[in-house]
């Protein structure tokens, strides 16, 4: 009864929703519809035989798919209850004049769809950014792809396939000595999930960029080394924008997989059919097990072999050698709480953040930390965050399972946005702003994700003048989201908190009292310490439980001029007038040295 009602106001629904789009947008022959399941092996049999989005309904118990009207009609047959969900079926299908209209020969040729970059655009963007970043970007070509590596292809409809190298882009200042964390970070293992590439590089830009005028930015730099595959699997982006060029001039084909083809003949590229190995099935831990297809022309056709696939042997042969292996032999191992690294795959659509199992819904032996950090960059990001397995569908194969079981890295899945093609500006107006904080957060956690997790973030790091020589260091530390503890200490530093021997001086709670999960805390240095080699003031807190969160950092140089700094001064020195003045008698300064806590 409660199913009919429903029914009713659906189809009521899209009716309405049909004439009130039909003046911007018609429904074309390819839409997004609702399957309604009632148990997990529904899942699993929609996931394994249909193009299903990552999207899990619980409370609808529904998933959405792609779906041509042939297939629509062969999910009724098969007994499915389907409902054409229109307004994501419009989302997905854009107007045809803005996108649909072949684009004129003066038309950039390295954008499609809008300004979507294509394969060959984003290629000679990473030779670019490491011809003006040199001194801190390197490109690193890792392998070729399936095309490239067998000798070339040509499509069914007569196109000669693009061929590509893997590449990667590792960004760290080479002078700073030693090994350092890393933080890997990878895009568009799935071709159609084109937002995700230019995502990886805006972070690529904001480290560079960042370098040296953005204080963490200059950090993260200095200290570690970030690398970002920005296309896992750039001949299969080559067929996704071959959709908008002639002779087909319509939308990006939603090709999936690689270009390898292998035993489907399936053309152009569909929902349905398609050829190309899966390449997020194809990874050799657990290879085959579940949430697979053997069929060639299937979405999650997992390929004849694990790491048959070129774009997967290679990248996991590259992680393996960034990464050491972490984790024991058996499927039960925790890897150590003081486990280095981390590794994100960037794939659309639905707004969450995933970590392992994939394979199964038991929980991993590193639960707590992968939940803790996974719910940390949630926050960030506010999407939804779970065990992949448990929150979507269960898969086997996939990059995270692998890098997280193979070498105890702990990888997260996030899943931007609401479309697989949204329009261009949906990336600086949504995807990028939604998730430049939780690509931060782990960035800065990569020296010990599971340690540095359960402290506090130190956010707002600031510096202000006072009308003696001594500069006021500020920040707020924050512990909503790493336990909510009272957070119990801040500390302060002229290098990095890892570095050997470095000197560390205490902040005091600007309010008087360490007594809350969220507190402003000041410090003080002299500023004559700030004319030596430090350029940059660090700064830490710790909960009441002794975990130290990861470091935030500000200029030397950016002491707001004393008009400002007066302002702030005012505000600040009848707030912690107590403080300030105790701060005279713990410090003594010595011109021309680093102040010394006495405490
Ligand atoms: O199915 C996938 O490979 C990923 N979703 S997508 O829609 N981007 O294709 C999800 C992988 C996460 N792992 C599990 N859900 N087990
Ligand atoms: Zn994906």
């Amino acid at each position: 009864m409660r199913h009919a009602v429903r029914c009713c106001i659906w189809c009521w629904v899209i009716t309405a929703t049909l004439c009130v789009a039909a003046g911007a947008a018609t429904l074309g022959d390819t839409f997004v519809v609702r399957v309604y399941y009632t148990s997990g092996e529904d899942i699993q049999r929609l996931v394994t035989r249909y193009d299903v989005h990552e999207f899990n309904d619980h409370d609808e118990r529904c998933l959405l798919l792609t779906a041509s009207t042939g297939t629509l009609a062969r999910l009724r047959a098969e007994g499915w209850q389907v409902m054409i969900d229109t307004n994501r079926s419009l989302e997905f299908i854009p107007p045809r004049d803005v996108f649909r209209r072949p684009p004129p020969a003066s038309v950039r040729p390295h954008e499609f769809y809008g300004n979507y970059k294509t394969a060959q655009e984003i290629v000679a963007h990473l030779h670019a950014l490491t011809a003006a970043y040199a001194h801190i970007a390197t490109l690193v070509k890792y392998g070729e792809a399936f095309c490239k590596s067998t000798g070339g292809a040509v499509t069914p409809g007569g196109q000669t396939q693009e061929v590509h190298d893997l590449l990667a882009l590792r960004i760290t200042a080479t002078n700073t000595p030693g090994s350092k964390p890393v933080f890997f970070l990878m895009a568009a293992i799935h071709a159609r999930e084109i937002t995700t590439p230019e995502l990886a590089l805006r972070f690529a830009h904001w480290l560079l960029e960042g370098y040296n005028t953005d204080a963490d930015a200059t950090w993260l730099v200095n200290e570690q080394e970030t690398w970002i595959v920005p296309l896992v699997n750039p001949e299969g982006h080559w067929i996704v924008s071959l959709g908008t060029q002639p002779p087909y001039n319509g939308n990006p084909f939603t090709q999936r997989k690689n270009a390898h083809q292998d035993r489907c003949t399936a053309w152009p590229p569909g929902d349905w059919a398609q050829y190309g190995i899966d390449l997020n099935r194809n990874h050799s831990f657990l290879w085959g097990t579940t949430g697979i297809s053997t069929a060639p022309c299937d979405l999650v056709y997992c390929g004849l072999a694990p790491a048959s696939e070129p774009e997967v042997a290679q990248l996991q042969q590259l992680i393996t050698n960034l990464f050491p292996d972490q984790r024991g032999p058996l499927i039960t191992d925790p890897a150590p709480s003081n486990t280095t690294g981390i590794l994100i795959s960037l794939h659309s659509y639905g707004r969450y953040v995933l970590w392992p199992w994939g394979h199964t819904s038991a929980p991993a032996p590193n639960q707590a930390g992968l939940r803790a950090i996974g719910l940390k960059l949630a926050r960030y990001n506010r999407y939804r965050a779970g065990q992949s397995s448990t929150m979507l569908y269960s898969t086997s194969g996939d990059s995270t399972d692998w890098a997280y079981g193979e070498l105890g890295i702990p990888a997260f899945t996030f899943e931007v946005g609401t479309s697989f093609m949204p329009a261009y500006s949906a990336i600086d107006s949504d995807q990028w702003p939604t998730n430049k904080g939780a690509l931060v957060y782990a960035a800065k956690i990569a020296r010990a994700p599971y340690v540095l997790v359960n402290g506090p973030d130190a956010l707002h790091v600031e510096l202000s003048p006072t009308p003696s020589n001594i500069v006021v260091v500020q920040a707020v530390i924050d512990e909503r989201g790493s336990g909510s503890n009272l957070v119990a200490g801040a500390e302060w530093a002229l290098e990095p908190f890892h570095h050997a021997a470095v000197e560390t001086y205490s902040m005091h709670a600007a309010d008087g009292a360490f007594d809350s999960v969220y507190e402003p805390v000041v410090g003080y240095l002299d500023s004559a310490a700030l004319e030596g080699p430090y350029t940059m003031i660090y700064v830490r807190g710790r909960d009441a439980l002794g975990n130290w969160g990861p470091m935030s950092a500000v200029f030397a140089g950016e002491i707001p001029e004393p008009a400002v700094g007066l302002a702030c001064l005012l505000g600040l020195l009848t707030f912690c007038q107590r403080r300030f003045d105790r701060a005279h008698d713990l410090f003594t300064l010595r011109p021309g040295q680093r102040a010394e806590a006495r405490n």
